[in-house]
């Protein structure tokens, strides 16, 4: 007859869904503790990423701003030619028609027309179609471009600055009374070849001035993370150029501003 014996050495069922829960929870929490650490890392290397990014671009951008005007003929005509709230358009003349020999210094001949003498920074009109310095599809690329003379018919090629940019603008500083001192940050509002509107005050300067009064440019450079961040929501309000920024979704944003003086201009 078979007997039921109770086996001292196994587990009862009871004992058995005890341990199962307590594996469960224990698992839970170590999932939890896996799952937060892993969102805390992909969210920095996220924001890590954005910020290396818009350096880069921005320390590029200032060097070459810095070199605006820059010719040593003195009679190539550098300087300015868009002076804008959200796009920049400088020359500089530093070589001349001849392809530079290696090791031979190039030689700056009397324009402004040879490779990588105008440069601009911007969006392209694409990406940002009603031209206010902000990402139409909320980031895009900053573009370097360069007017090419040496294609037919002469046009821009563009580069890729950085991804990722939410919005720039950019301001100008003159000096009015001559004291040597900056007076203004102002920008050409109507594209006309003067400044004319000021940026810290948002009005008209009441004046005009000539492009070739600028002695430094200020940059703004608003990037974004990639992608959303979870458990992110972005509250900050950012100053670009003329315009208060204030973001509303879970993307971390990240502001530069650099002050470039222009060495040389009004030589
Ligand atoms: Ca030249
Ligand atoms: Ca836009
Ligand atoms: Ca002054
Ligand atoms: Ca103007």
């Amino acid at each position: 007859m078979r007997t039921l014996v109770k086996n001292k050495s196994g587990f009862t069922l009871v004992e058995l869904l005890m341990a199962m829960v307590t594996g469960i929870i224990v698992l839970a929490g170590i999932y939890a503790a896996f799952n937060s650490q892993q969102k805390i890392h992909t969210n920095e290397s996220q924001v890590v990423d954005a910020e290396q990014n818009v350096r880069a671009a921005a320390h590029f951008m200032v060097r070459e701003i810095r070199l605006a005007g820059m010719d040593q003929t003195g009679n190539a005509g550098a300087g300015f030619d868009i002076a804008g709230p959200h796009s920049i358009r400088f020359t500089l003349n530093f070589r001349g028609d001849l392809p530079v020999l290696p090791g031979v210094p190039p030689t700056p001949d009397g324009d402004v027309l040879d490779e990588g003498e105008d440069i601009s920074y911007r969006f392209l009109a694409a990406v940002d179609t009603n031209a206010d310095g902000i990402a139409d599809a909320g980031a895009t690329q900053l573009t370097r471009s360069v007017y090419d003379y040496n294609i037919v018919p002469n046009d821009f090629t563009d580069y890729t600055l950085a991804e990722d940019i939410h919005a720039i603008g950019f301001a100008y500083a003159f000096d009015d009374n001559g004291d040597g001192e900056l007076d203004y940050w102002a920008y050409d509002s109507d594209g006309d070849g003067n400044l004319d509107w000021d940026n810290d005050t948002n009005a008209s300067l009441g004046f005009t001035v000539n492009f070739d009064r600028i002695r430094a440019v200020r940059v703004w450079i608003l990037a974004r993370t990639r992608n959303p961040l979870r458990g992110y929501s972005s509250l900050k309000n950012f100053t670009v150029g003329n315009k208060v920024i204030k973001p509303n979704d879970n993307f971390k944003y990240r502001l530069l501003t650099h002050t470039v003086k222009c060495r040389n201009m009004g030589l």
